[in-house]
């Protein structure tokens, strides 16, 4: 059986590594990737074992989350040289970074982007994504022809999306893709219950959907996702353990633990060219 009138057989399982993330500090996590060599050595053994997207978040000399554009089209440039990979920018940054650097980011041409249907406690902080911002760089990705995953912290956001959609249309290629973020404190429970809730809600334009748990929830989430046919997204942007006490030397790991659970969920990783497909990724 295929997808839809694709030709990307229905047992295909989207994994994209989200590998550094803007939360934990170099100090604390010596293996997270953070220096462009790093990066592209993490994209490298990722892609090698099963996945299809990277979702990038960069940092500066001193290992610190930034969004300086030069550096964003060196990331893109040396992932797409050493990678196949469909390479995602998080216009997400870091709870720190202001909104107009934050809509810069397209100015790099990624592949994709992360967009975030609205704001939530994050933790301690705001993650903050007011309406007219997420208007706005919605109708950027459709200008600049870039592919928005929609990030999804909790249910009112589910329900955004519609909204987003009902206003402005269809994404740029067609194709509406989401990423249920569960887990974080302030957002929705990372459990069986609350995916199934929010997968319910999303609206039928959907064309596909991943799911990550953060922290501990990283397991329930996953199994959660496999059982109602979602995609994955790991990596350590997401959770730094592999069970309790055990830490996650490198990004592949997780992948790999992810091919793990999809293949006994009978899904086999899609390559990058299927999930370019899939997303309806422009040819850069
Ligand atoms: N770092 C978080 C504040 C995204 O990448 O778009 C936001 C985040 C979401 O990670
Ligand atoms: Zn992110």
């Amino acid at each position: 059986m295929m997808i839809g009138m694709s030709s990307i057989p229905a047992d295909r399982l989207l994994i994209t590594v989200a590998p550094t993330g803007a939360e934990s500090t170099k100090a604390a996590v010596p293996q997270l990737p953070t220096t462009l060599a790093e990066l592209v050595e993490t994209a490298v053994a990722c892609e090698a074992a099963g996945a299809a997207m990277i979702h990038v978040h960069i940092r500066d000399d001193d290992h610190l989350p930034t969004l300086e554009l030069s550096r964003l089209v060196d990331t893109v440039a040396a992932l797409k040289e050493s990678t196949s990979l469909v390479v995602q920018l998080s216009t997400g940054g870091s709870v720190h970074d202001p909104l107009p650097d934050r809509l810069r980011v397209l100015d790099a041409a990624p592949d994709s982007c992360s967009l975030t249907m609205g704001t939530t406690n994050f933790g301690d902080d705001v993650f903050l994504n007011p309406w007219p911002f997420v208007c706005e760089l919605y109708q950027l990705s459709q200008e600049r022809e870039v592919v928005p995953e929609f990030e999804l912290f909790d249910l009112g956001q589910v329900h955004a999306l519609t909204r987003l959609l009902d206003a402005y249309g269809p994404p740029y290629g067609g194709k509406v893709h989401c990423d249920l973020v569960m887990g974080v404190p302030g957002g929705m429970n990372g459990t069986t219950d609350a995916l199934v809730a929010a997968v319910a809600a999303l609206p039928p334009s959907v064309t596909s959907w991943s799911a990550t748990g953060i922290g501990r929830s990283t397991l329930a989430v996953m199994f959660a996702a496999l059982s109602k046919g979602g995609h994955l997204r790991v990596g350590m942007e997401d959770v730094l353990t592999l069970a309790r006490g055990v830490p996650v030397e490198n990004n592949a790991q997780l992948v790999e633990r992810a091919v793990a659970a999809g293949r006994v969920a009978q899904r086999t990783p899609m390559s990058p060219a299927q999930a370019r497909e899939l997303l309806g990724v422009k040819a850069r």
